[in-house]
């Protein structure tokens, strides 16, 4: 039934048979949250570092009204290039995509539903989203936690995105019952800083503390996500430079302009880049490679087990 609508690349399908790790990646960050051509070239070395590291690669996106698992170097290309033009999927967008043949990028919700229907346990991104500053009168808040909430995944990720509210994102967290792992911190980090202020409910040191978590999801059939916060390397946190007010300035740019819904996000990322000269473009970029090491160790780590 699902082969109608999902197409999972050969050496995917036989890593996943023989217990050798697979990592999923979403293919939004790559047409919306970065600028051509570094949004290609970051998603083609995260690939590579994922393979240097013993795991199988699997960025996922809509192609042709099939959720393709494992992208090959031109579909890359092709969402890269396209960026904007090609429609941002989340978990309401799916169904209407495959129905019409259409192409989607997809972001962390519709890369869960994708990976989680190719059997696949760990996936990577930069930086989740959340609950938006504001929510408590536009009720913006992304699709993205909703999915942690009923779709079994462990999520690497920078911590939820800077231009967020972290506060109430972590409530949201807690009371959908997604634990909240900081790698090798105790705090919240919170994409562009190692720090978000806000403690984690929980911190583990080594892949195989989150890959002993993952096994116990898995044995209970739990059907909620599991979130593993790891925090941007420190030579990478430009501590010189103050994200926040090129954040505050961005969201009143937004709110000024009358930009809303899932356009918010990619305008945001984009104006703070243009904001800090770049720098933000650089830090989300090192913080994806660390991420991505970290989610082929936690993978390694499960086939193990
Ligand atoms: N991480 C990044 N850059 C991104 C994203 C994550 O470093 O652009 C994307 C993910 O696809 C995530 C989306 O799901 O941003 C959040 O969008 P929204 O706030 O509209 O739910
Ligand atoms: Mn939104």
């Amino acid at each position: 039934m699902y082969d109608l609508y999902l197409d999972v690349t050969d050496e995917i399908r036989s890593a996943l048979s023989k217990r050798v790790p697979v990592v999923a990646l979403e293919s939004t960050i790559i047409a919306h949250g970065m600028p051509y051509p570094q949004n290609v070239e970051t998603a083609l070395h995260t690939e590579s570092i994922i393979r240097q590291a013993g795991g199988i690669p699997a960025t996922i996106a809509i192609l042709k009204g099939k959720i393709k698992v494992g992208l090959s170097a031109d579909d890359i290309e092709y969402l890269g290039k396209k960026g904007l033009a090609v429609i941002k999927a989340s978990r309401r967008d799916v169904p209407v995509l495959l129905a019409g043949r259409e192409d989607g990028a997809t972001t962390v919700s519709a890369t869960m539903i994708g990976a989680s229907m190719a059997g696949i346990s760990v996936f990577v991104t930069g930086g989740i989203g959340g609950v938006h500053r504001g929510a408590e009168s536009t009720m913006d808040i992304s699709a993205d936690l909703q999915e942690l909430a009923h779709t079994r995944m462990a999520v690497v990720c920078a911590g939820p995105k800077s231009i967020l509210d972290i506060g109430r994102t972590l409530e949201y967290l807690e009371t959908m019952g997604i634990p909240v792992i900081g790698y090798q911190t105790n705090d919240l980090p919170a994409f562009y800083s190692r720090s978000s202020g806000f403690p984690v409910d929980y911190r583990a040191d080594k892949p195989e503390d989150i890959a002993k978590i993952i096994k116990a999801q898995q044995a209970c059939d739990y059907q909620s996500g599991l979130l593993v916060v790891n925090p941007i390397p420190e030579r990478d946190a430009s501590g010189l430079f103050d994200f926040e007010q090129c954040v505050q300035d961005a969201i009143l740019e937004c709110t000024r302009l009358g930009i809303h819904g899932k356009r918010i996000t990619p305008f945001l990322l984009d104006k703070i880049k243009e904001l800090s000269g770049g720098e933000s473009l650089k830090a989300n970029i090192c913080l994806v490679y660390n991420n991505a090491v970290l989610g082929a160790d936690i993978a390694k780590a499960l086939c193990r087990l």
